[in-house]
């Protein structure tokens, strides 16, 4: 039973806790960790590597005027259970459920809603910006991995940084890992730091036994200042401090004691201070601890062997991708594979370990994993770039400004696309149909099944442009196989022809439509049901057949309505004066999805066969 933990009920409990007892308040919170993300699932390793960090922070802050921005946000479990939420952990990242991320809806004491990284320093500089042009005096503290750091966004934030004029703390949470190795020379330049130990305390003693002795305080003041090579004894923190930062660190993310100590001293510094803690991702979990990428994200898992418990997937669409990609690249030595950050979850992981040379994992930085790829397509390689549609969101303008204009033959791999489940609303999918149609020279395909995938890949990469493929997350549809029709450009699939009502599907929506026609067949009603396949160029000529034959056209799509194919369709009606044509759209409704499984947020948003069947019948 936890004893400690118990004790807290709310935010700033933890306070009268004795420091002594601390050790066995971190032990607490990682069984409790351990025994109910077994059941959940969830962000486990990252989790546990900050217990200690975020109970230092707690002691330190004072919830809620102080503000505390956790970056990606997967890492605020603690500081959950911190902040009076324990109950509620049994729901964590179930439908109406604890988030598995800040959520200012759900406390206070969470500063900024998050999910996506990169955007800790930005926020609350932010934060810190209007603190004191509203004449407060609150803490505010960004805290952000090691991974994170390789984004962009968070290199822009440093460098505004570096002017400020009063307190601002970064927590640079460094343990070595994004989800998998972290990359580039950033990574190289964390790991100099990290064994600089020695190097503090030599600066450390250097200091002491220079300022001890007559004059000595004179030639510390005059080494602190100079700019020579040996740049204040070789220090390898120097970019921090040349950015206009203090730094300190590096610092054991697991000593409490240690953390306050640095905390405390940051925070009497009139400027920006990055506190860098080393921490151990997985901590006290040893399967986390050994294979930390793999246990980023769990699925629920039987703790003792560690492995899940869920029933064994049928295979994936990343896994139908990941393997067409081993097959393709095989035969065509000009395919390339990129991921930002992400070689597991794109199914990349494979490409590789097989073609060392023609992989490259960029770190957590779409933007730049989209004009990486335009520059090789330039140069003559077909890159095939590997991201999920909600973060691809970043890279809006480089796939318009590099690729697209520019017109050159980059494959997009749009994993993750429609709803994804129990990430929540930062984590959906359903933007991408709207934001990547209406791109002049973009194609943009959904596969209906997993042959489907295999064919569109091989198919966009003889293409000579630029090509989207989205697909969703989870097992791969295996129905249909019989429908192979060799895909023709801008043309649709028709699957089944009947009268009065068509539906039009969209990708993974195919499969409901096909139950929900042969649901109709048996009330003996035989509908037509075309396979979308191409949402940019829109089929027009599909359009105008049915529209001689049908009165009611259905899409069905997993992208919210605003820009979606299902508007395409209406904006064709419109335009060729068809408005006799009752025109049903069926997509995701226009508002933030919250988490919860997949099947459950379809049920809810009547996504799913019975949902799409009863309103095809109050139409009918
Ligand atoms: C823009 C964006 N791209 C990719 C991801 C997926 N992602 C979630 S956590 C993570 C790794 C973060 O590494 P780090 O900041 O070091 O945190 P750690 O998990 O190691 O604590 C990645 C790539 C994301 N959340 N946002």
């Amino acid at each position: 039973m936890p004893e400690l933990l118990d004790e807290i009920k709310e935010a700033n409990d933890i306070k009268k806790i004795q420091i002594q007892d601390y050790n066995k308040l971190a032990e607490e919170i990682r069984e409790f960790l351990i025994q109910n993300i077994s059941k959940t699932g969830g962000h486990l390793a990252s989790n546990l590597g900050v217990v200690e960090l975020t109970m230092a922070l707690h002691r330190f802050l004072s919830f809620p005027q102080d503000k505390l921005v956790w970056d990606v946000g997967h890492q605020a479990y603690t500081h959950k259970l911190l902040t009076g939420r324990k109950e509620l952990f049994p729901t964590l990242r179930q439908l109406d459920g604890l988030s598995g991320f800040p959520k200012m809806e759900e406390s206070c004491c969470d500063s900024f809603d998050t999910g996506h990284s990169s955007t800790a320093i930005s926020a609350a500089l932010g934060l810190v910006k209007a603190r004191d042009l509203s004449g407060k005096s609150n803490k505010v503290v960004a805290v952000l991995g090691d991974g994170a750091l390789t984004g962009g966004m968070a290199f822009e934030a440093i460098n505004n940084a570096g002017r400020l004029k009063t307190n601002f703390i970064i927590v640079l949470n460094d343990n070595n890992m994004s989800i998998s190795e972290n990359v580039g020379g950033l990574a190289n330049y964390l790991a100099r730091l990290r064994t600089s130990n020695r190097y503090t305390g030599f600066k450390e003693s250097m200091e002491n036994i220079l300022g001890s002795v007559p004059g000595g305080k004179g030639l510390v003041d005059m080494l602190k200042r100079s700019k020579d090579a040996v740049k204040y004894f070789m220090l390898p923190s120097m970019f921090f401090e040349d950015m206009g930062l203090t730094y300190i660190g590096p610092i054991d993310g697991h000593n409490v004691w240690q953390m306050l100590e640095a905390f405390e001293a940051a925070a009497r510094s009139k400027k920006a201070v990055v506190v860098h803690v080393l921490t151990k991702k997985g901590k006290g979990y040893r399967p986390a601890e050994r294979y930390p990428a793999h246990y980023h994200g769990v699925e629920p898992f039987d703790i003792t062997s560690g492995r899940p418990t869920c029933k064994e997937k049928e295979i994936s669409y990343t896994k139908v991708f990941s393997d067409a990609m081993l097959r393709l690249a095989a035969e065509d030595e000009k395919i390339l594979a990129i991921t930002a950050a992400m070689p597991y979850g794109t199914g990349l992981y494979d490409f590789k370990k097989q073609f060392p040379d023609r992989f490259f994992d960029v770190g957590i930085a779409e933007q730049h994993a989209v004009t990486f790829a335009a520059g090789l397509a330039m140069g003559g390689f077909k890159p095939v770039v590997a991201i999920y549609s909600t973060f691809l969101q970043r890279a809006y303008d480089q796939i318009i400004h590099d690729v697209c204009i520019n017109n050159l033959p980059v494959v997009f791999a749009i994993d993750r696309a429609g709803i994804t489940g129990r990430d929540g609303k930062t984590h959906q999918g359903t933007f991408d149909v709207s934001f990547l149609s209406h791109i002049p020279n973009l194609t943009v395909l959904a596969p209906k099944n997993r042959y489907e995938l295999e064919d569109m890949l091989q198919y966009a990469l003889k293409l000579n442009s630029p090509v989207a493929i989205r697909y969703p997350k989870g097992d791969a549809y295996l129905g249909l196989e019989e429908y192979r029709a060799p895909l023709e450009y801008g043309k649709s699939e028709l699957l089944h022809e009947g009268a009065k009502v068509a539906i039009l599907a969209v990708g993974s929506m195919v499969k409901i439509g096909e139950e929900v026609a042969a649901a109709l067949l048996k009330e003996g009603e035989r509908v037509t049901l075309v396979n979308v396949r191409f949402i940019s160029p829109i089929d027009k000529d599909i359009l105008e057949k049915l529209s001689g034959s049908h009165n009611l056209m259905v899409t069905l799509e997993e992208n919210v309505r605003n820009g979606g194919y299902g508007q395409k369709v209406a904006d064709y009606l419109f335009e060729t004066r068809k408005q006799d044509i009752r025109l049903v759209n069926i997509s995701v409704p226009g508002a933030y999805i919250e988490h919860g499984s997949v099947g459950e947020l379809h049920k809810r948003f009547h996504l799913d066969a019975e949902g799409v069947l009863n309103r095809i019948k109050a139409e009918l």
